[in-house]
């Protein structure tokens, strides 16, 4: 056996080689922090939000109180922590890319409060707090709702961008994200949807604008803030489109295995409202097994970060094992 392949173990007088195959030796990989890393994330997005809005005294202050009531309810802040984290996997900074994150989470949150209107789902709490049409009336509620919206794209546009990704991109993405072809055609296919029966690929298609259009528009424009190159761009695309949808069938099934307190919103609303969601269509253990293969599809899709995406990894496996 030649050397390379033996070890020498000497012990007393006696000398024996013990047969050893090539391994290659790899450095344990460093186990990532994620509880730390939301914990510093929420704070530094919630820091910059609070910057972003006008105060909650500038006249009328009834609109700046509403939009701020919801914004700082005590949301997850997945979409900027995705933006941020997608931001650093391709070697950009928190700095350059916390416009984008903060826009993001201006979507998400007007998103939240006009589906919580009686017209929408009708429902009166959301991130454990009441709803914000149940504190300031429907007309605020729908205006917070508008200037949330509105005021993304002020935010977005304070981004610094790159000849590759100039403002007209960085503002056509988040508005293509957030409009009739994919988060409003998700919401409208919802309701269209409610009391009848579904298929399995109509219910895909309504995930995929409610959901995954935002989740993924998250990561792309972190990619972006980094002046990510075009193949790091199309990764983040995968990853965020197949995380977006695990996203929602998790949020499916916590629907009907959480209680309220847990969620913070009305649980089993799904099911009251006759929706049709992966639980009722294929069953939960199913739904959970599909939800896996989303974040392995994710999972993969990082490969061309060389590991430099741990934190895109470690969100993308919380939220597939989040209870809330
Ligand atoms: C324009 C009238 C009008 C309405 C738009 C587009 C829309 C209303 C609603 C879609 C919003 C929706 C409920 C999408 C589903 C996405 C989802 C699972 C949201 C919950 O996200 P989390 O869990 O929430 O990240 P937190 O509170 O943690 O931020």
């Amino acid at each position: 056996m030649p050397q390379s392949q033996s070890t020498l173990a000497s012990g007393g007088d006696f000398a024996y080689k013990l047969p050893m195959p090539v391994v290659k030796l790899k450095a344990p990989k460093p186990i990532f922090d994620l509880p730390g890393y939301l914990a510093a994330t929420t704070a530094a997005v919630n820091g910059a939000l609070d910057g972003f809005l006008p105060p909650a005294t500038a006249r009328p202050a009834t609109i700046h109180k509403a939009m701020r009531y919801s914004l700082f309810a005590g949301g997850k802040r997945m979409r900027p922590a995705l933006c941020l984290a997608a931001a650093s996997a391709c070697g950009g900074d928190d700095a350059a890319a916390m416009p984008l994150a903060g826009a993001v989470e201006c979507i998400h949150t007007y998103s939240l409060i006009h589906d919580d209107l009686p017209a929408m789902d009708n429902d009166d709490y959301r991130r454990g707090k009441l709803t914000n049409h149940k504190v300031f009336g429907e007309g605020i509620a729908i205006l917070a709702g508008d200037a949330l919206l509105t005021q993304a794209f002020e935010i977005a546009a304070q981004c610094r961008a790159f000849p590759r990704y100039p403002h007209r991109d960085i503002i056509l993405e988040i508005a293509r994200a957030a409009g009739s072809l994919q988060l409003i055609a998700g919401q409208v296919a919802d309701l269209e949807g409610e009391g009848k029966r579904i298929s399995a690929s109509q219910l895909k298609y309504i995930h995929e604008r409610k959901t995954s259009a935002l989740l993924c528009c998250s990561v792309r424009l972190g990619g972006m803030s980094a002046n990510c190159a075009p193949a790091q761009l199309r990764a983040l695309t995968d990853f965020g489109y197949h995380v977006g949808l695990a996203f929602q069938i998790i949020d499916d099934i916590l629907d009907v295995t959480q209680t309220s307190e847990q969620l913070g919103k009305t649980a089993g609303k799904d099911t009251a409202a006759q929706k049709a969601t992966y639980p009722a269509i294929v069953g939960l253990e199913k739904s959970r097994e599909i939800a896996r293969h989303l974040t392995r599809r994710a999972f993969a899709a990082l490969k061309i970060f060389k590991g430099r995406a741990a934190a895109l990894e470690g969100l993308a496996a919380y939220l597939l094992q989040r209870d809330k």
